[in-house]
């Protein structure tokens, strides 16, 4: 399989984590792309031109990453990471929503601060961004004991999410004000599947 990759997409972090919890990171050739410049062997593969992208072996192609990551837990034999049936599917793929959301709203905060020129910045929508971001870390630090003990893609994507937050600091300090979250998040942020995807700083 060969995955159009970035070192700094959270998104791309979240198949890359996937893939080492199931064990098939050494089945992944991940080829480094940049989707702004849409290149056009991107382009051609994902019109969108954005990372993740995969091409299968059989040359299918999949985005984003909750396809890809579906994809990838029919491709082994272990504890799947999306529960086949039943409420815990669905609690696993609601939490992988919203840390997809919280990755999201990041990802516009960085956009709007980092990249928009500061005149033309929009305080309106990075507030909004921002107690999004808020309302849903206070969900999770809420309803912790929910997240104990379990590896699976809605508990690999939060700790993707926290990473993200802390690599672009798009909410300040997160963790003052959600302790339960922030002990939960540094144990799984020593799990090697996270230790190997760091992104550079
Ligand atoms: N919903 C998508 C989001 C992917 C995404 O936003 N990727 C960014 C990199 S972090 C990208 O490729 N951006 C290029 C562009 O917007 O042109 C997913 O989950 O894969």
């Amino acid at each position: 399989m060969l995955l159009r990759h970035s070192h700094t997409s959270p998104y791309v972090r979240k198949v890359m984590v996937m893939l080492h919890e199931i064990g098939l990171a050494d089945r992944v050739e991940a080829e480094t792309v940049d989707g702004w410049s849409e290149p056009d062997h991107l382009t051609a593969e994902n019109p969108l031109s954005m990372v993740p992208t995969l091409v299968a072996d059989d040359g299918t192609t999949l985005y984003d990453s909750p396809v890809i990551c579906e994809y990838l837990d029919h491709q082994h034999d272990g504890q799947p990471m999306i529960p086949l049936d039943g409420e815990a599917r669905w609690q696993v793929l609601r939490e992988q929503a919203l840390a997809d959301g919280v990755l999201d709203s990041a990802v516009l905060i960085f956009m709007e601060t980092i990249k928009r020129p500061e005149e033309k910045r929009w305080e309106w929508w990075i507030d909004l961004k921002r107690r999004a971001i808020s309302r849903t870390l206070d969900l999770f630090e809420n309803d912790i004991e929910q997240l104990a003990e379990r590896i699976d893609l809605g508990t690999l994507s939060l700790a993707v999410a926290l990473g993200y937050l802390d690599l672009r600091g798009a909410v300040g300090t997160w963790r003052d004000t959600r302790p339960a979250l922030s002990e939960w998040y540094a144990g799984m942020a020593q799990r090697p599947s996270m230790l190997a995807t760091e992104p550079p700083a």
